[in-house]
């Protein structure tokens, strides 16, 4: 058998992305993650956000689809329950999952399923062309945010920890291996793993840059920080400033909703015979 590598996820379409854009690097260290975990293109399922972001599908040979926006996680875990032995990944945006899906993030944390949740974090709606996103840092300026954005962001790590997510990490698009390794580590975790990854928009931010994170960004293992504190993993959480740190910021060992609910004990569902005897008189009820 052939050897998986980021090669293997190769189609006929190039990125549309802008060039420079943080998703290269994203998709880049996922492509990798998949492949160190010997994750192949008929081996897993991607589940998409509408966005910039969402457009990867097209550049990413791997069993996927794209939900509504805001819908990502709806559609993985409809997969997650159909098959629950197949890894499933949700590639999303801030907008996406913390606007339009903040709901769905929520609900999906507190259950637990072994998804891995992969948000795109810019502080813009980039496809829509650069509008203040839930992230938005207050005095942000954006298309929607002339004079400065005013709101509170949403900090996706303490949501995260808050709802009941058990891997909570952060990642920086610019440093491949670093975000390779969190990838590898957010899709091995047994449970729901949020990994906000900070993404440069090159065409709709012009102040947090590569350099500006380069300038703040510290990793948090090279502190001696040990992630099994929730406590301690929101103080790490709220530091935003002079200093940013990447790194995983908490981590639990839950049973997964898959692990506790009784009728997927056996096979995948996918699997069993379907034993509803009377469909047509069942499928009547509902027309
Ligand atoms: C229900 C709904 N509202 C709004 C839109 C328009 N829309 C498409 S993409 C998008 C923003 C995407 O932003 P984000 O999720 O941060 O992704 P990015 O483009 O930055 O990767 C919006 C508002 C839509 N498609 N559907
Ligand atoms: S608009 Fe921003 S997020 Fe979208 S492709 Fe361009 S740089 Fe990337």
């Amino acid at each position: 058998m052939p050897s998986i590598t980021a090669d293997s996820f190769k189609t006929s379409f190039l990125p549309t992305w802008c060039p420079g854009c943080g998703d290269f690097g994203i998709w880049m260290s996922l492509k990798n993650a998949l492949a160190n975990l010997g994750i192949g293109s008929d081996d897993g399922f991607l589940v998409y956000g509408i966005g910039c972001h969402g457009n990867m599908q097209d550049w990413m040979k791997i069993y996927g689809a794209r939900g509504l926006h805001g819908r990502a996680l709806p559609v993985a875990q409809g997969i997650k329950l159909a098959n629950h032995k197949l890894p499933v990944i949700c590639i999303t945006g801030d907008g996406d999952c913390l606007g339009e899906g903040g709901n769905h993030l929520i609900h999906a944390a507190k259950r637990n399923p072994d998804i891995t949740v992969i948000i795109h974090d810019n502080q813009v709606y980039g496809l829509t062309t650069g509008q203040a996103s839930p992230t938005a840092q207050p005095g942000f300026k954006t298309k929607s945010t002339p004079t400065g954005a005013t709101d509170t962001p949403i900090n996706p790590l303490t949501l995260g920890l808050t709802a009941g997510a058990t891997f909570i990490a952060r990642g920086f698009a610019g440093d491949t291996p670093g975000l390779t390794d969190l990838m590898q580590r957010a899709i091995s975790h047994k449970g729901f793993s949020v990994l906000d990854v900070l993404q440069p928009c090159v065409t709709f931010d012009k102040v947090h840059t590569y350099g500006w994170y380069r300038q703040r960004l510290y990793q948090l293992d090279k502190e001696g920080y040990v992630p099994d504190n929730k406590i301690k993993a929101f103080e790490k959480a709220l530091e935003w400033g002079d200093k940013i740190p990447i790194g995983i910021f908490y981590k639990e060992d839950r049973p997964t909703s898959e692990e506790v609910e009784p009728a997927l004990t056996g096979a995948p569902l996918k699997d069993l015979p379907l034993t509803v005897s009377n469909i047509d008189g069942l499928l009547s009820e509902f027309i």
